[in-house]
């Protein structure tokens, strides 16, 4: 049995880079509570389960906004079923997707600790976790290997609404950072992860964000709700002076092209396409060079 633990408030460590920094390295997350305005992300959420509606996820005798799955519905991004597939990509055309991950309250922290400009991966994650099925939870892992690229990469896990005990969420082992990149199965498989290990995680509020490094071991916990389905996103965010992995500039799970995403976006929407103005050093994809799935 692991210890837990709530995550530390680090708003009063954006005044000063040197705590960031310390905080950082220490423990490998930040965690602001309200960081966000609540009105975009709950309009993120009303969209992604529109959405769900339209894909007949939701349960149609109940308001779509109280995220009630249909009876004996279940899907998940592992499942490799097109119910799944049809359904994400129609959460990956919805322009505020793409637009939340670039709010300048999160870009301003990742400046703060890079010291530096922020590049923002245009492949962001909508993560939409049904209740039971608890095999399909997000084991631990640390986001380097599905990411690679930059070391200095950070992830921004938002819940999409209010995260409570027994929708799950999010949890981080607490200085993990510091064991450097472990091998993956191990840790996916716990055999890595040490009894002493603390997981830092509590509930959230609509508009709180935790962010943690490339090697931080995060996982997700288990939805243990009757019919409520947990919605949050993740974002990638690096400095422009450090090399990207070319697929980290894909649709996630390659499940569209770009011009698919796009296709019902203004014309000249300057969201577009819009890390091919910036001069960054694009590192050849590294899971295509030794022909591994990908794309997380
Ligand atoms: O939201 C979840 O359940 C897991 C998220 C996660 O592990 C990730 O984004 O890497």
């Amino acid at each position: 049995m692991h210890a837990e633990s709530p995550f530390m408030d680090c708003t009063d460590l954006v005044e000063s880079r040197d705590r960031l920094l310390e905080h950082s390295r220490q423990n490998g997350y930040l965690f602001f509570p309200g960081l966000l305005p609540v009105e975009p992300v709950l309009e993120l959420r009303q969209q992604v389960l529109r959405v769900a509606e339209q894909h007949e996820l939701l349960d149609p005798d109940t308001d779509p906004d109280a995220a009630i799955r249909r009876e004996g519905v279940f899907i998940c991004e592992q499942d490799g079923s097109e119910t799944f597939r049809n359904f994400y990509i129609d959460v990956q055309k919805l322009r505020l997707f793409h637009e939340l991950p670039h709010h300048k309250h999160i870009v301003g922290v990742l400046e703060v600790l890079f010291g530096d400009s922020v590049f923002i991966h245009p492949r962001h994650i909508c993560h939409v976790i049904f209740p039971g099925e608890h095999q399909y939870t997000t084991p631990p892992h640390q986001d380097f290997h599905p990411v690679r690229g930059a070391r200095d990469t950070w992830t921004v896990w938002t819940p999409l609404g209010d995260c409570d005990a027994e929708l799950g969420g999010l949890a981080v082992a607490t200085g993990s950072n510091r064991r450097g990149l472990l091998e993956n199965n191990g840790v996916r498989s716990w055999q890595l992860i040490e009894d002493s290990t603390e997981w830092a995680w509590n509930p959230f509020k609509c508009g709180d964000v935790v962010m943690f490094h490339s090697l931080t071991i995060h996982r997700g916990r288990d939805n243990v709700t009757d019919n409520r389905i947990r919605l949050a996103t993740s974002a990638r965010y690096q400095s422009v002076n450090e090399p990207v992995d070319e697929d980290a500039l894909s649709v996630h799970l390659g499940c569209a092209k770009w011009e698919e995403v796009y296709s019902e976006w203004e014309a000249d929407d300057a969201l577009k396409y819009y890390w091919n103005a910036i001069d960054m050093d694009i590192q050849p994809a590294y899971h295509r060079r030794r022909r591994e799935p990908a794309n997380r």
